[in-house]
């Protein structure tokens, strides 16, 4: 077979929905393609813990500080889910979390946005969580195996995770003035930084096209953003608090809610590294890496001794 053919029924695979596994050919941009998406969304789990790690010790009660712990460890749980994903493509961890360090690579803007009260850790749950999932239950279908079943076990994780953020905001909405004030203000601030979250526009996303005629997605990021958008008005609404958009109406002709002007300079500004907490949050994955050597340092060894006896015992047989 010749390179041109190998390529078509690579394509032909993907057209009939078959999966491709790690030890299927597959060209070179895809994998590249595959290794920056996953690494970054590895990225994004870990980074991602932190906004809502600021609030572990100030949780209102014992059951909020439970289900809170449990949420950033699942969330955990995922980066190394998907960092598996990347190394079976053969991607490196020690350089995928180089990348990170250094600023080469990419995590989700969204978590560049500071939590300044409890009403934010309902924010993110709702919001964040419930883009993630727009946006991650289409990767479920992913054509590469390994990052389509990662993705089946964490949206699981992500609708239990939106459903408590959902559940601390009616709380709120449902308590004092003060309490539902507190609501309205995370909203105000999350609601555009979520929409964000999506990517750039259409017209201006670089790899959307490629990346759905390769099946790694399967819907554009305009088209995931605007189902985010039908899905948490009517929510917004049960909860009594306003979207801050004057231009939220629902559009009969579209079947769809009309929205108003995302501003992707402050996206693009914070993607390059110039948001509200990019250089914090990069200081505190920097330090715990740090703090972590021993740790690392007494695994390696460890495994080392394990294998050198498990050699000895082999060769004594
Ligand atoms: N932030 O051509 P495009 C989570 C970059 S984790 C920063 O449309 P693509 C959660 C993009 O990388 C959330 N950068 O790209 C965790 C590209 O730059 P490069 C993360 C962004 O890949 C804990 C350039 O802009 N989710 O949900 O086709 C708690 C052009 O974009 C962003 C995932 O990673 C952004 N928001 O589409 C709670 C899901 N958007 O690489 C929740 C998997 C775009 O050329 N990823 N860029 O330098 C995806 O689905 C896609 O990668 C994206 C972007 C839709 C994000």
């Amino acid at each position: 077979m010749n390179v041109i053919d190998i390529e078509t029924g690579f394509q032909e695979k993907i057209d009939k929905d078959i999966r491709i596994e790690p030890r299927d050919w597959m060209p070179d941009n895809y994998r590249q393609t595959l290794i920056r998406q996953i690494g970054q969304h590895a990225h994004s789990e870990i980074v991602g813990m932190l906004p809502e790690g600021n609030w572990i010790t100030r949780a209102p009660s014992l059951k909020r500080k439970v289900a809170l712990l449990a949420k950033i460890q699942d969330e955990a749980g995922h980066g190394l889910y998907l960092y598996s994903a990347a190394e079976t493509l053969g991607a490196d961890r020690d350089q995928m979390y180089e990348e990170l360090h250094t600023g080469k690579a990419k995590y989700s803007s969204i978590f560049n946005y500071p939590t300044l009260t409890w009403a934010d850790m309902g924010a993110v749950g709702w919001l964040v969580d419930g883009a993630a999932i727009q946006n991650q239950i289409p990767l479920c279908r992913c054509s590469y195996g390994p990052y389509g079943r990662a993705m089946v076990r964490i949206c699981k994780e992500e609708s239990f995770h939106q459903r408590q953020g959902y559940e601390i905001m009616l709380v709120l909405c449902q308590g004092t003035p003060v309490q539902k004030a507190m609501a309205q203000d995370a909203l105000n601030r999350f609601w555009w930084p979520s929409l964000m979250m999506f990517g750039p526009p259409d017209d201006v996303s670089t790899h959307t096209a490629q990346s759905k005629r390769w099946g790694i997605k399967r819907f554009t990021n305009d088209e995931l953003r605007q189902r985010f958008v039908d899905m948490i008005v009517p929510q917004a609404a049960h909860l009594g608090i306003t979207i801050p958009d004057p231009d939220i109406k629902w559009n009969e002709e579209r079947q769809h809610y009309d929205y108003g002007q995302i501003n992707w300079d402050e996206f693009w500004q914070v993607v390059k590294g110039n948001g509200p907490c990019n250089k914090e949050r990069m200081e505190a994955r920097v330090k715990a890496w740090e703090d972590g050597a021993w740790v690392r340092e007494a695994a390696t060894a460890y495994a080392s001794k394990h294998t050198n006896v498990s050699n000895q015992k082999s060769q004594a047989v």
